[in-house]
C-alpha cells in the first residue's frame, strides 16, 4: 500500500501540467474585474486565489474536496464506537482529494504517532508567559517558537530544488498536526484546571487522544472529531487561511505561517466571533436572571447591540448567502445529544428572531448564522466553559485546512503574493472627480 506522501507526490505530478498550462497557454484570460467599493472594501469577491482543498459557495456553503459535509462525514472512514470519522483520514481527503480506505487512514494514525513528541521547551514557553495571557496567543507563541524544527527552512538553507518543496513543506505540515492537540490541552489544562496538563495516550486517535488529555469524557470525542473537521478550511480568502498564504508565500515555513494565521483567527471578526457569541448570550441571560427570554424581550436585546453600534456575533458573512452548512451540523448534534439544553433552546430561538432583525435593520448582507453561532453552546454542554479557549479549537481544526493548501502552494511553485496597491487620488481620478 503507498503511504499518503507516496499518494501524494503521485497526485502533484499529475496536476502539475495542468497549472504549468493554464499559465502558459491561458495566462491572459480575465476572471474577474476589480471596482472601487472592492479595493476599498477587502478586496470582497475579487478572485485572485486558487485552491482545491476547498470551495466556498455562497448559497451551499462549503464542500472539501468536493464533497458537502454530510457527504464528507458519511464517506470517510469512522472510529470504531464512534459516529465521527478519523481526523487523520479527513487530512488525507484533503491532502489528495481522495477517499482514503480504513488501512490508509490508519497509516496517517501511526505516522502522527511516530511524529507527536513536542519539544519540551514548548511547554517552558508557555509556563514563562503571564497566565492570563490569551490562550490564542499562547498557541500562536507555541506554534512559532517551534520554527527551529522547520526541515523547510534547514533543506532551504542547504539549497534544495523547487521542485522538492513540498516534500519538506509536508513535513513540517505533518509534524504540526500531530502535535497541535497536545499544545491546545495543555494551554486548556494549564490555565483552567489547576495547572494539572494529561499525558497522551499513544493508543488512540487523535479526536480521542485530544478529549482524553482535555480530561473530558465521551462523547466529547466526538466533538473534537467533529469541530475539527467542520473547522477545516473554508476556501481560501478568509483572514486565516489566506494569512497562512500569505506568509507561506514568501518561502517562509510553516510555523511562521500557520502562527500568522493563528493570529489572523484571534479576530473578533473571525474565529474569535465563537466566544463573543457565547459572551453575548451568557450576558443576556444573566440579564434575565436566568429566566427563559421571550422572543420580545431577545428581540429588543439584539436591536439594543445593533443600535449601540456594535456586531451580532455569529451572524453574517462575506461569502455565505445562506445558513452555514456548519451550522445546521452541529445544530443535528445538539438535537441529537442535547436537545432540552436551555442554552440550545435560547441559540435556537435566536436563529428564529435574528435573521428578521438584521434584515429589518438593512445593512449586514447575510442575515444567517455562521459556524460560530452554535459552536460554543455544544463546548459548554460538556464542560468547556472557558471561552476565551473556543478560537484555540478553531485554530487546531483550521491548522488542517491551511497546512494542506501550503503543502500544495509549494507543489506547484505559487509566486510570492504581491497585489498592487493605488493611492486615493488614483480613484478619484479613476472616479471622474478630480
Ligand atoms: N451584525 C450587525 N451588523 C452586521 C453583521 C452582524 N452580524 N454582519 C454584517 N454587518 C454589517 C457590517 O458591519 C457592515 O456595516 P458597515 O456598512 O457599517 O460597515 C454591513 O453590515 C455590511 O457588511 P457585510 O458585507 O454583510 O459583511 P462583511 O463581509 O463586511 O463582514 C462579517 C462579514 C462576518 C465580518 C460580518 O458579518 C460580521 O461582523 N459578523 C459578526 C461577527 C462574526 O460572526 N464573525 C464570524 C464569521 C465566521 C468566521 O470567520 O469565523
Amino acid at each position: 500500500m503507498a503511504t499518503l506522501k507516496e499518494t501524494l507526490f503521485k497526485k502533484i505530478q499529475e496536476h502539475r501540467p495542468r497549472t504549468t498550462r493554464l499559465v502558459k497557454e491561458f495566462g491572459d484570460v480575465k476572471i474577474g474585474e476589480v471596482n472601487i467599493s472592492q479595493a476599498i472594501g477587502g478586496a470582497r469577491g475579487v478572485k485572485c486565489l486558487v485552491t482545491d482543498i476547498s470551495y466556498l459557495d455562497p448559497m451551499e456553503g462549503i464542500r472539501f474536496r468536493g464533497k458537502t459535509i454530510p457527504e464528507t462525514f458519511d464517506a470517510l472512514p469512522k472510529v470504531p464506537g464512534s459516529e465521527y470519522p478519523y481526523v487523520e483520514g479527513f487530512w488525507y481527503m484533503l491532502m489528495t482529494g481522495d477517499v482514503p480506505t480504513m488501512e490508509q487512514t490508519q497509516e496517517v494514525v501511526e505516522d502522527w504517532k511516530q511524529r507527536a513528541r513536542v519539544p519540551q521547551y514548548v511547554f517552558d514557553l508557555l509556563r514563562a508567559l503571564p497566565r492570563d495571557s490569551h490562550p490564542m496567543t499562547m498557541f500562536s507563541a507555541a506554534i512559532v517558537s517551534m520554527q527551529r524544527e522547520s526541515i523547510f527552512a534547514q533543506k532551504y538553507a542547504e539549497g534544495m530544488s523547487k521542485m522538492d518543496y513540498w516534500d519538506p513543506m509536508f513535513e513540517d505540515c505533518s509534524n504540526l498536526m500531530a502535535r497541535l492537540p497536545e499544545i491546545a490541552a495543555y494551554i486548556y489544562r494549564m490555565k483552567y484546571k489547576g495547572d494539572a496538563p494529561i499525558a497522551p495516550d499513544p493508543n488512540l486517535d487523535m479526536g480521542g487522544n485530544f478529549a482524553h488529555m482535555m480530561g473530558v469524557a465521551k462523547p466529547y470525542d466526538d466533538v473534537a472529531r467533529m469541530y475539527f473537521i467542520l473547522h477545516s478550511d473554508h476556501e481560501s480568502g478568509n483572514v486565516s487561511a489566506h494569512a497562512t498564504h500569505l506568509v507561506a508565500s514568501a518561502l517562509s515555513d510553516a510555523y511562521y505561517s500557520l502562527s500568522a494565521g493563528i493570529n489572523g483567527l484571534a479576530g473578533p471578526l473571525h474565529g474569535l466571533a465563537n466566544q463573543e457569541v457565547l459572551g453575548w448570550t451568557q450576558d443576556f441571560m444573566a440579564k434575565l436572571g436566568g429566566k427563559v427570554p421571550t422572543e420580545d424581550e431577545l428581540k429588543k436585546a439584539l436591536w439594543d447591540t445593533l443600535n449601540s453600534g456594535q456586531v451580532i456575533p455569529g451572524y453574517g458573512h462575506a461569502v455565505l448567502r445562506k445558513t452555514d452548512p456548519r451550522y445546521t451540523s452541529q445544530m443535528e448534534f445538539c438535537e441529537k445529544h442535547l436537545p432540552d439544553y436551555p442554552l440550545f433552546k435560547l441559540v435556537n430561538m435566536i436563529y428564529k428572531v435574528a435573521p428578521d432583525v438584521l434584515m429589518e435593520h438593512g445593512k449586514a448582507k447575510n442575515p444567517w448564522p455562521n459556524v460560530d453561532a452554535q459552536s460554543g453552546v455544544i463546548q459548554w454542554y460538556y464542560g468547556v466553559t472557558e471561552y476565551d479557549f473556543y478560537t484555540v479549537l478553531f485554530g487546531v481544526g483550521r491548522a488542517l485546512g491551511v497546512l494542506a493548501n501550503i503543502t500544495w502552494d509549494r507543489a506547484l511553485g505559487y509566486a510570492i503574493e504581491r497585489p498592487k496597491s493605488v493611492t486615493t487620488a488614483m480613484l478619484e481620478e479613476a472616479a471622474g472627480i478630480k
